[in-house]
């Protein structure tokens, strides 16, 4: 655990299966956030632009395969090249509004058949999110929205997989938001849940312990 000497920014966290409109809440709430006068910063996982980001991107489209065990690794250590830096700016009090996780990792290596722990461990002691939601759309509602399978994994039946194991993944942390629902009104329940967090955080101590518990 981290101390803290001021008060700290909120580490929030969207997750959900593909096309659940992570991307869209996130934007909504940090423009929100920024608006009320907060210090915030939108975060996206894989973070695309490093060199380990460059080389998923390129198996995400296709470019490229790579080994299931040596993918699902290259994700974890993507998030690992970030924790410094997204530490720094939590302590600064920047809260962090970010899109996918270790949640996401897991579940879609686990859903190509890889062991569900064996996927966890690499991720073992990240920052703990203080809150995440978890958009919960059907695949048929998936399915009708605009993007659907241009990329890898965006097929119905994976799809499904990937949620059962979401599911499972669930904790204590997780908020889960029926993603069927009007943007806006969407947007109103995040907004009023991570303005709470902000508040309730703000004084306590970072967490580096993710998944430390359940090993
Ligand atoms: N992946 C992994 O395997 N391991 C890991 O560790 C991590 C990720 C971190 C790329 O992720 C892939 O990486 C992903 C998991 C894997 N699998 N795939 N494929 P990504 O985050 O880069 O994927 P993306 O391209 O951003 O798509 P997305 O995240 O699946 O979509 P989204 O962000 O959830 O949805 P959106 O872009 O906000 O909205 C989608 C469409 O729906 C768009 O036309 C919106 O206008 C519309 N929308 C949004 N909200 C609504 C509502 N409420 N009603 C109606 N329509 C809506
Ligand atoms: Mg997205």
């Amino acid at each position: 655990m981290t101390f803290l000497e001021k008060s700290r920014g909120a580490f929030i966290v969207l997750e959900g299966c593909d096309r659940s409109g992570k991307s869209t809440q996130v934007k909504l709430l940090v423009n929100r956030l920024e608006q009320l006068g907060h210090n915030v910063m939108l975060w996206k996982f894989p973070e695309r632009k490093t060199q380990i980001g460059s080389m998923i991107d390129e198996y995400l489209k296709n470019v490229k395969d790579v080994d299931d065990k040596a993918i699902h690794l290259l994700f974890s250590a993507n998030r690992w090249e970030c924790m410094s830096e997204m530490k720094k700016k939590l302590l600064d009090g920047i809260t962090l509004v970010v899109d996918r996780y270790a949640y996401s990792g897991a579940a879609y290596s686990a859903a190509k058949g890889l062991d569900l722990e064996w996927c966890k461990s690499p991720d073992i002691g990240l920052l703990t999110p203080d809150i995440v939601f978890f958009m919960n759309l059907t695949s048929e509602e998936a399915e009708k929205r605009f993007g659907f399978g241009n990329e890898r994994y965006e097929e119905k039946a994976f799809q499904e997989k990937v949620r059962n194991i979401f599911n499972f993944l669930k904790d204590p942390t997780w908020k889960v938001l029926n993603a069927c629902r009007a943007v806006e009104k969407l947007h109103k329940e995040i907004e009023r849940l991570s303005l709470k967090t902000i508040q309730k955080c703000s004084n306590l101590p970072l967490k580096e312990d993710l998944w430390e518990k359940c090993f």
